[in-house]
Parts: structure tokens; sequence; C-alpha cells
């Protein structure tokens, strides 16, 4: 018996259940899926058809000059779908500048959402309406962030989970250990999604980390790891459904790796050529979401044609929408750079606000 038989020095004998799932977990295509609600997979196929079509009508703004900048998530939209539907009212999403599908999916207004990628304004909607936190561009900041809000509604005894999205390469900031760390040891309500899309911009995984998967990050935290076909929606909405569910009864946070791939390039300023294969883009076509959906809805005697039109309709009008809105020239005021950025603003920021009002005035006259 020496000092290291001692409980405190002892390593936890709990952590075979925290570790994840041997194989990406799957529901569409296995007898599971038959018991899976089909006003569910109903909406599920709405929210997937009208996403798809959100993504290529706002690739379609950012050739026409209308958006500076649009990551799309194409080939993604069942993680941004099922995010979106696995929280409450009362819950909170912490989206990635990736993630614009699920913060429309959460009831954000399709224009609002895009007012950062238009460079027209800090976030663009109010946070507070429908609980989404602003789309972060920098990298995983998102993540503390979230945890300190789930940290504060538990503390305050409120009944509210935290849901935060991030890729695989974000998994490689400091920010990203941080907070799994303190949701960990908190014992936080949060759930954390890396969709793992297997490139930062043209990085491949292999060269961010060594891990046997990003699953197996949450283990040293003390946290369970779930590894599911990001692909397959009723699969990731099951695996959330469930974090957010272990999350409300004090059950503390979650780690799910959904994996999946970007149809598309980074954003529209990069090109993806470069770094990966026409071949490896067509078996990840292969595998899409929308068409794993509808197998499994005509299979079941559930896709007929009043469904898919609807579905069509919809997001033909969602499209449209977003078409006629985003002509319209926003009313801007460049000076409103310089507010809500220190309650009071300091010499050299009021010196440079004078300056920007003088060129626009003499703008004006000219
Ligand atoms: C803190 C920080 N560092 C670097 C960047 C530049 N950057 C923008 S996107 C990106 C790659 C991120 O890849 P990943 O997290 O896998 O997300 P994905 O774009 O694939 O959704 C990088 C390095 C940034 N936005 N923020």
């Amino acid at each position: 018996m020496t000092v290291l038989d001692t409980p405190a020095w002892r390593p936890r004998t709990d952590a075979a259940p925290l570790m994840p799932d041997p194989e990406p977990f799957r529901l569409l295509g296995t007898p599971e899926a038959a018991r899976l609600d089909p006003a569910l997979l109903g909406e599920l196929y709405g929210q997937l058809v009208r996403g798809r079509r959100y993504n290529r009508q706002a690739t379609a703004l950012t050739r026409q000059g209308r958006l500076a900048v649009y990551p799309s998530s194409t080939g993604q939209e069942a993680c941004e779908v099922a995010a979106a539907l696995a929280l409450g009212a009362q819950d909170w999403l912490f989206p990635s500048y990736r993630d614009t599908l699920a913060v429309v999916a959460r009831g954000v207004d399709p224009v609002e959402a895009l007012t950062l990628l238009r460079g027209d304004w800090h976030t663009g909607y109010d946070p507070r309406a429908t609980r989404v936190a602003p789309l972060s561009t920098p990298l995983s900041t998102q993540l503390p962030h979230a945890v300190g809000l789930a940290h504060a509604a538990r503390v305050s005894g409120d009944d509210v989970v935290a849901l935060a999205m991030v890729g695989d390469g974000g998994t490689s900031e400091g920010d990203f250990h941080e907070a799994l760390n303190f949701a960990a040891v908190w014992h936080a309500p949060v759930v954390f999604l890396v969709q793992n899309n297997g490139f930062a911009i043209s990085v491949p995984l292999a060269k961010q980390t060594a891990a046997p998967s990003l699953a197996h990050k949450a283990v040293g935290y003390g946290m369970p790891g779930r590894l599911v076909d990001g692909n397959d929606v009723a699969a990731v909405h099951q695996v959330l459904t469930e974090a957010v569910a272990r999350a409300r009864a004090g059950g503390g946070p979650t780690l799910v790796e959904a994996i999946t791939y970007r149809v598309e390039a980074h954003t529209n300023a990069d090109d993806a050529t470069r770094y990966r294969t026409d071949d490896e883009v067509a078996a990840w076509q292969a595998h899409d979401p929308i068409a794993l959906l509808e197998r499994e809805l005509a299979g079941r005697g559930l896709l007929d044609d009043a469904l898919r039109q609807r579905a069509a309709d919809e997001a033909e009008a969602l499209a449209a929408d977003l078409r006629t809105r985003m002509q319209e020239e926003p009313r801007l005021d460049p000076a409103e750079l310089f507010a809500h950025v220190y309650a009071e603003p300091t010499q050299q920021l009021r010196e440079q606000e004078a300056m920007l009002r003088a060129e626009l005035e003499a703008e004006q006259q000219s």
C-alpha cells in the first residue's frame, strides 16, 4: 500500500462509458429507423431541402456582389438542421460562421442571418429574440461563451442548455480545450457539436490531430464522446436530442463528433480543387444527406409527390424572398462602427470618428 493507492490519487475507474461509439452511429437504412416518427422525418426533410436551396441562393448572391462571403454548408445540412431542432425554445445555440442554416432553422430572419457575411453590421439579429448567439468568425471563441452562459443558467436555476457548434479545425484552438475542460469540471449543461468535414480550409484532419477520433478527446476532459454519421439527419438529431436531455437533467456536457463533408469550397474565395480530388467529392455526394433521407422515406412509402412538391415550393419561396430582400440597398451609417465599442469612447476613437464624419460630409457635398 502506497500513497498512490489512496482515493485522491487513483485514476477514476468510470472512463469506459465516456468512450465514443466504435463506429459512427447511424439510423437511416437500419432496422431501428422503422420506429422513427414520420412527422419528424417529414419536418427534417423539408428543412434539409430548404437549407440546400438557401445555400445555393446565398452562394449566387456572392457572385452578384450582394454578399461579401458565404461559407456554404452544402453537404452538411443534416448537422445544421438537427442542431436547431434538438433544442427547446428556452435553450441557446452558439454557431460558427458556417452555421447560417442552423441559425435560420432556429427562427432567425433569413436576411438578418446574412448581415455579418454581407459586411453590414455586427451580428445583424437580436441574439436574445431567438436565443442564437452571433455567428462566430474567430474560431472556437463561441465555445467558452456557451459554457459561461450554461454555467450561469445552472447557478441561477434556469432550465437552459447551450449547444455550441465548431469545425474540426476549431478543435485545435485553446478555446476548445478551455471550454471543454470548464464545462466538465462545472458539469455545465452544454453540448458540443464538432462537424468534422475533414478539412480546415486546405488542412486535412490528419495534420490537426493524432487522436483516434475527435470524439475521443471527450474522455480526457471527463465527459462522454459520441460519434455519429453527420449526413444521417435522423442519427444526428437523436444523438443531439439525447445529449441535450442529459444536460438538462443535470448529467453534464457531451462532445458529439459528426462525420460529414463540405461539398463546396471553404467559401466563395477558396479553390478546393487545389487540395482534394473530384473522386473524393463524388464519394461523399453518393452519401448525400438529402438522398439518404429520401431513400428511407421512399422505403416506408412516405415520399409522395405532395411531400416533394411542398418541400420544393417552400425552398423556392425562401430563395425568392432572399433574392428580393438582398437586392435592396441597406441603409447604413458607417460612423456606427464606433458605437458600442466602449461605454466611454477613447480619445483616439473620437478623433477617428470625427475624421470619418468629415470625409462622409465632404463626399456628400462633392
Ligand atoms: C482564431 C482564428 N484563427 C484562424 C482563423 C482563420 N480561419 C478561418 S476558417 C479556418 C478553418 C477552420 O476550419 P474548421 O474549424 O474545420 O471549420 P470549417 O470551415 O471546415 O467549417 C481558419 C483557420 C480564424 N477565423 N480564427
